[in-house]
């Protein structure tokens, strides 16, 4: 996953149909079903805009556990580690390395194809990519993938179920601010979704130091931004919020002790601060917030970054719910006020 460089590279998803454009896969209630883990940045954008267009009864949704586990566990040549299903009855699971217990609180099964890892999903599909990734968005009609890639998944969400949602009305990528929304996910892509990965799964310095130093130069554009307006592409939410929040949230508790991203905490910039707490309580946003999925994926996930599988403490406290800091109050209505007045 790295090039010769020492720099993280991405793949491309692979599934990329359109639920409302492709005649193969019209809009309907109760047909697709969204296969998330509440720890993923990519998957959990989507979560969150199922619950702000107000499509829980319209989509599915299947959680896994946060710990990688073998996916082919009695194939001895097959070492594949990935998302893997769990009710929140079975018992808990160890990393990959066989250390710690982490249960599978705040899981969903898949009732819907019982697979036990995404892995089979992709099989049942007929991949043959080799990267099992989440979000899936799936079709019971046809069982199959349809779309893999969560920024598409977003778009479908916001504005191909509208007969069928709570929120119709809602739109986070509107017309009007199409073009700043674009723009903003350009740079926001790169160096801070990604930007905190290509600092953590960097394995050479120089392709650290350059991540660290666009993943910086960045969140102080944000800042700098956020000044000014309420949301970062504008004075609405917008999907590039969404986006952005699902990096910032992570950031403080896991990012900057295991991505090595410590040149501040978010908490420590006022903007940027007041702008998660108030994304954070924009109904629907933070209801997509588990942070004991978030800590215990990326800290028991990777063994090459962290064998032994120690979560640490710090701002989540230990019961890991790691709410209590960014339901206090913010300041982000006053400059709405500001800027209307
Ligand atoms: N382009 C994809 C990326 C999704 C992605 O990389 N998901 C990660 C979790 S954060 C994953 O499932 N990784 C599995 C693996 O690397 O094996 C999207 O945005 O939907």
């Amino acid at each position: 996953m790295e090039n010769d460089k020492g720099e993280f590279k991405r793949k491309d998803s692979t599934y990329r149909s359109w639920i409302g454009k492709d005649k193969d896969f019209p809009a309907e209630a109760g047909r697709y079903h969204l296969y998330i883990s509440w720890a993923c940045p990519w998957a959990n954008r989507c979560a969150a805009m199922l619950y702000l267009k107000g499509l829980e009864d319209v989509i599915g949704l299947s959680v896994t556990h946060p710990t990688w586990q073998r996916t082919k566990p009695n194939d001895p040549n097959d070492e594949h580690t990935g998302w893997t299903f769990a009710s929140p009855d079975d018992p808990p699971f160890s990393s990959p390395t066989g250390f710690g217990s982490f249960p599978p609180k705040e899981c969903v099964p898949d009732t819907v194809n019982g697979a036990k890892y995404v892995r089979d999903l992709y099989e049942m599909s007929k991949d043959t990519s080799g990267k099992y990734t989440v979000p899936v968005l799936w079709d019971k009609k046809t069982k199959t993938i349809v779309n893999n890639e969560s920024a598409e998944i977003v778009r479908m969400l916001n504005s191909e179920f509208n007969p069928f949602a709570k929120n119709p009305d809602l739109d986070l990528y509107p017309e009007a601010l199409q073009k700043e929304i674009d723009g903003v996910n350009e740079w926001v892509y790169p160096t801070i979704n990604n930007g905190v990965y290509r600092c953590g799964f960097a394995v050479k310095q120089a392709a650290y130091d350059e991540a660290f130093k666009e993943l910086f130069a960045s969140l102080d554009r944000c800042e700098e931004i956020l000044g000014k307006q309420r949301y970062i592409a504008g004075n609405q939410l917008t999907e590039a919020d969404l986006r952005l929040f699902q990096t910032l949230i992570r950031f403080d508790e896991v990012y900057v002790v295991y991505f090595k991203t410590n040149k501040y905490f978010i908490r420590e910039k006022p903007n940027l601060k007041n702008y998660v707490r108030d994304l954070f309580q924009t109904p629907g946003i933070g209801k997509a917030v588990h942070m004991y999925h978030i800590k215990t994926h990326y800290l028991t996930s990777h063994p090459r970054l962290n064998y032994y599988a120690v979560v640490p403490g710090g701002e989540t406290g230990p019961d890991g719910s790691g709410k209590g800091w960014w339901s206090e109050p913010h300041d982000r209505d006053a400059l709405t006020d500001k800027l209307n007045a």
